[in-house]
């Protein structure tokens, strides 16, 4: 039999092995799923600058850009046709917390709430966190509207189509029963 070498060889000089300074306090990265849209005021570039601001958020890395998508209102029709994405972030943030940046993203850009389901300058809605279900005042995760709209399953399913979300099925399956009516593909 070979001889066999020690398990770790220590080189000559260097410095005693020290307690890595692991970050215990902070929690670990986890994927965020966020639906943006808009109709007012220039859509597209109010997506594009949606993403920007998104990139910028504390504690939070975008990660992945969905394509952009023209969409029929679902609502009042009154109103102009929609542009919307999806982003893919990396973040650190309790759930609770980055809704509260994407509420106050909304209101930096100018959003003014107004009717339910009417035009809107910027809508960010938290679409799934992997990890618990949590429906509290406020905060419902997943977020309701997913299983149903195509406008937010096109391009979640550019950036993570075999994402599954809890209570509704994987992002792809959703897609093919949602189907496309109303919306293309804009770049
Ligand atoms: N809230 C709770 N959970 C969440 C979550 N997971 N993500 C609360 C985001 N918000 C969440 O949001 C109202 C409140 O929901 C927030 O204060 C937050 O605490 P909102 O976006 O202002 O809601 P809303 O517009 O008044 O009503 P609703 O039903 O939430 O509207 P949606 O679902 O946002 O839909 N048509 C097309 N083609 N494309 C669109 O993007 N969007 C809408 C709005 C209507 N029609 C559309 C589109
Ligand atoms: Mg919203």
């Amino acid at each position: 039999m070979g001889h066999l070498p020690p398990a770790a060889v220590v080189a000559d000089g260097a410095a005693e092995p020290r307690a890595v300074s692991h970050s215990d306090s902070h929690p670990l990265w986890r994927p965020a799923y966020v639906a943006i849209g808009s109709n007012l005021n220039h859509p597209r570039e109010r997506v594009l600058e949606a993403f920007d601001r998104l990139a910028v958020l504390p504690e939070t890395q975008l990660v992945l850009r969905s394509h952009l998508y023209h969409t029929r209102p679902m609502g009042p029709q009154d109103q102009p046709y929609y542009v919307n994405a999806a982003a893919g972030l990396l973040t650190r943030l309790s759930a609770r917390e980055l809704l509260d940046h994407l509420l106050s993203t909304e209101r930096a850009m100018g959003r003014d709430r107004q009717a339910r389901w009417g035009p809107r300058l910027i809508d960010l809605d938290l679409v799934w966190i992997p990890g618990p279900v949590i429906e509290e005042p406020g905060l419902t995760l997943p977020h309701p509207g997913v299983s149903t709209r195509n406008f937010v399953l096109y391009p979640l399913a550019d950036i993570a189509p075999t994402l599954a979300i809890p209570g509704h099925g994987a992002v792809a399956d959703l897609l093919q029963s949602a189907g496309d009516d109303g919306i293309s593909f804009l770049e």
